[in-house]
């Protein structure tokens, strides 16, 4: 990480309380998810906390989003709301989707979070047309597409850069490279040789690949993009080298034994970026050890009043089983 604190005191504080609160959201809705009060599929974004946070506090209120199946983290990094989302994920009425929705489906239209996505590339049409939709509209908002490198080889990922390009659409494409698309490697699936961004590149688009486990190196690509993009010079790539240190879900036993081994995982959760971001604030006196103390307080705080909202919160009624429902 760079040795220069050349960034705002408040904003350093807000990306730590960020990345510390997506962290113990995770760890949370892991703990539940064990307990069984949490339903459904699971895909925990563990590891790779600074690229969303870097890129959304790079971004204004009204700026869209558009996430995946991994998603809270995009969500939590937007600035929505805990309590809704952890009730979401327990199947309670208080939740995003009144408790129908579970972990791929929030959504929060007042923050321009467009909604996470179980179809793998899902955002990408989203995304664009929301980008399109700014600029008709002349409203300033720019929109980030996150996806993983998995989502990079659907083919839909050419046709919105080749309109974006076209168009010089508001948009930054974010790839979130954690190493792996369900349990296979990176490199048994995409070729490993060129960088994804050469893609982007070939429609014009400037690419950056950036060390995604150092949020303010994420913070800095992500303020250029979006600058550039919302002074109207067009559509950005941003590919975002991070890992993934749990599963592809809860399902996912062992966390990857299979497909990885134990010394590789070790080694990089000694990368991990929450951890890594925490000694860099301490080493540069940004921040000392109370202070911290009390931001993770603050933190812990949050994260009891949504178990506690969550706990507290009912299943919805069975007379509305087939309302709010498309299927
Ligand atoms: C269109 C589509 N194809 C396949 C799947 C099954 N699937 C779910 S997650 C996943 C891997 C996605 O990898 P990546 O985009 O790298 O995201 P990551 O899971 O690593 O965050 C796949 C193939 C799906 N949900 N949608």
């Amino acid at each position: 990480m760079s040795d220069v604190v050349d960034l705002d005191k408040a904003l350093l504080r807000q990306l730590y309380c960020r990345m510390r609160l997506i962290r113990r959201f995770e760890e949370t809705a892991e703990e539940l998810y064990k307990r069984g009060t949490v339903v459904g599929l699971l895909h925990l974004y563990i590891g790779e906390e600074a690229v969303a946070t870097g890129v959304c506090l790079a971004l204004n209120e009204d700026d869209y989003i558009t996430s995946t199946h991994r998603g809270h983290g995009h969500l939590i990094a937007k600035g929505g709301d805990v309590k809704r989302l952890l009730a979401e994920l327990c199947g309670r009425v208080t939740g995003y989707c009144r408790g129908k929705g579970g972990s791929m489906h929030a959504a929060d239209l007042r923050l321009g979070i467009l909604g996470a996505n179980g179809i793998v590339g899902g955002g990408f049409g989203i995304a664009t047309g929301a980008a399109l939709s700014a600029k008709k509209r002349n409203s300033g908002q720019v929109t980030v597409c996150f996806f993983g490198d998995g989502a990079a080889n659907q083919g839909i990922f050419m046709e919105v850069m080749n309109m974006a390009a076209l168009w010089q659409l508001p948009v930054v494409y974010v790839c979130e490279n954690n190493h792996f698309g369900e349990y296979t490697r990176f490199d048994e699936a995409t070729v490993a040789s060129q960088p994804i961004g050469a893609r982007a590149a070939a429609f014009g688009l400037p690419t950056v690949q950036v060390d995604g486990n150092d949020v303010i190196a994420v913070y800095k690509a992500a303020k250029e993009a979006v600058d550039r993009a919302r002074a109207g010079g067009g559509p950005g790539f941003i590919e975002a080298r991070t890992y993934r240190l749990r599963g592809h879900h809860m399902g996912d036993v062992g966390f990857g034994r299979r497909y990885r081994t134990k010394e590789e995982l070790a080694d990089r959760w000694r990368q991990e970026p929450v951890a890594r971001f925490r000694a860099w604030l301490l080493e540069n006196q940004v921040f000392s050890e109370s202070e911290l103390a009390e931001i993770e307080a603050t933190v812990e705080a949050e994260m009891q009043e949504a178990v506690d909202y969550a706990n507290g919160s009912p299943v919805p009624d069975l007379t509305e089983l087939t309302e709010h429902v498309y299927a």
